[in-house]
């Protein structure tokens, strides 16, 4: 099959997991074209099956916001009439839905279409009245829509008014690339002392994720058990980081990580993963975690009960009630027994039930029924 992606290239999970198809697809022999506005950061070894399209947009003078969406439309159109694709693939709804739809108005009946939704394309932007109608339309000129876990495909039904049936495939990993690999890293270069514990936390640094309480989370268990902290990514509440940071006096015990491309390397050496979030339809870094043998202290929203098991490969609170989410912490990490046990029983859960070939192998069934209506 001849496929074209579009997503966002940045660090975020549904870039990640168009990624990761992309390769994945290319690997079973099928032909991959990325057209998004930069190089999808984990797209670094070349592929023969695997291509890139840069979308560039235009910024004469006359425009105060340059059409991104246009540009985009435009080069889909173009890839997709010179390279021959079937399939259009939208990751994230908003705007590649939208461009998607565009560029096959243009291309007749050349191509089938697919979105994937992946979280807050649809639980906030669904409440976005400058982005609700179009968002809706679009969704619903796909000619086939999934949804990244249960209750995302659930709150996408109950918010929007869509027509379609949302097939549910839950996102996955690659369990031979993301594994535990020690000497991929040195506590000791991390500055983090014999016998402290390592905590972790991975995002876009965005509003949803907390991280006011992935910071008292951290104090509140330093308080109990000497320990450190790796913050990995960037963004907007960084710099509620960098304030917490100073005011809880835990400068030399916060690791400011930024955007790492290997983070096998960081898990590998973690023994609790953060994830209080407001909102999260999956938890994709949790997974990866989970991958690595690092048990998850997450908040019971979306779909991260799909995901982490309570009790077993992780712990799971309300959201907001971080004085749980620090005992729970405390409790496994001063149980080197249980701290074992839950650490295998999260590698168990990503091979069992988020394993990349099963569950790729469903988009793969998705695109085969679409081209066999054609
Ligand atoms: O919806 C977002 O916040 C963006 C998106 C991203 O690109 O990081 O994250 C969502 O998609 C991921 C991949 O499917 C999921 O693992 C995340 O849980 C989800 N984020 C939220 O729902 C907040």
């Amino acid at each position: 099959m001849k496929i074209g992606m579009v997503c966002y290239p940045s660090y975020g999970g549904s870039g990640v997991v168009a990624t990761e198809l992309g390769i994945h697809l290319a690997n079973l022999g099928h032909e991959v074209h990325f057209i998004t506005y930069d190089k999808p950061f984990r797209l670094i070894e070349f592929h023969e099956n695997i291509f890139f399209h840069e979308v560039d947009v235009s910024n004469y003078p006359v425009f105060k916001y340059p059409p991104y969406i246009l540009a985009l439309a435009n080069k889909i159109y173009e890839v997709a009439r010179r390279e021959g694709l079937q399939i259009l693939h939208a990751h994230y709804a908003v705007p590649h839905t939208m461009a998607v739809h565009m560029a096959a108005q243009m291309l007749g009946d050349q191509v089938r279409t697919v979105t994937t939704l992946h979280g807050t394309d649809v639980t906030i932007m669904a409440e976005d009245q400058s982005l609700r109608d179009i968002t809706e339309f679009s969704i619903n000129q796909m000619d086939a829509l999934t949804a990244v876990s249960e209750d995302l495909k659930q709150v996408a039904l109950k918010s929007l008014s869509i027509s379609a049936p949302i097939h549910m495939i839950h996102n996955f990993v690659n369990t031979a690339q993301y594994r535990k690999m020690p000497a991929l890293c040195s506590r000791a270069r991390l500055k983090v002392p014999e016998g402290q514990k390592l905590l972790i936390h991975i995002s876009n640094f965005r509003t949803v994720k907390r991280i006011q309480d992935v910071m008292e989370i951290f104090r509140g268990v330093n308080a109990e058990c000497p320990a450190h902290l790796m913050l990995v990514g960037d963004g907007p509440e960084m710099r509620t980081a960098y304030e917490l940071t100073d005011r809880f006096n835990l400068r030399d015990r916060v690791h400011f990580m930024g955007k790492q491309d290997n983070v096998v390397a960081l898990l590998s050496c973690s023994d609790l993963f953060l994830l209080p979030s407001e909102k999260e339809s999956f938890g994709l870094a949790a997974l990866e975690a989970m991958a690595c043998e690092v048990p998850v202290i997450a908040s019971i929203t979306g779909g991260i009960p799909e995901v982490v098991e309570d009790g077993v490969s992780g712990a799971l609170s309300e959201v907001g009630d971080t004085a749980k989410m620090i005992a729970d912490a405390v409790a496994i990490l001063s149980n080197p027994e249980r701290h074992r046990a839950m650490a295998a029983a999260a590698r168990h859960r990503a091979t069992s039930a988020f394993e990349e070939q099963t569950i790729a192998a469903q988009y793969v069934t998705l695109y085969e029924a679409l081209l066999s209506q054609v």
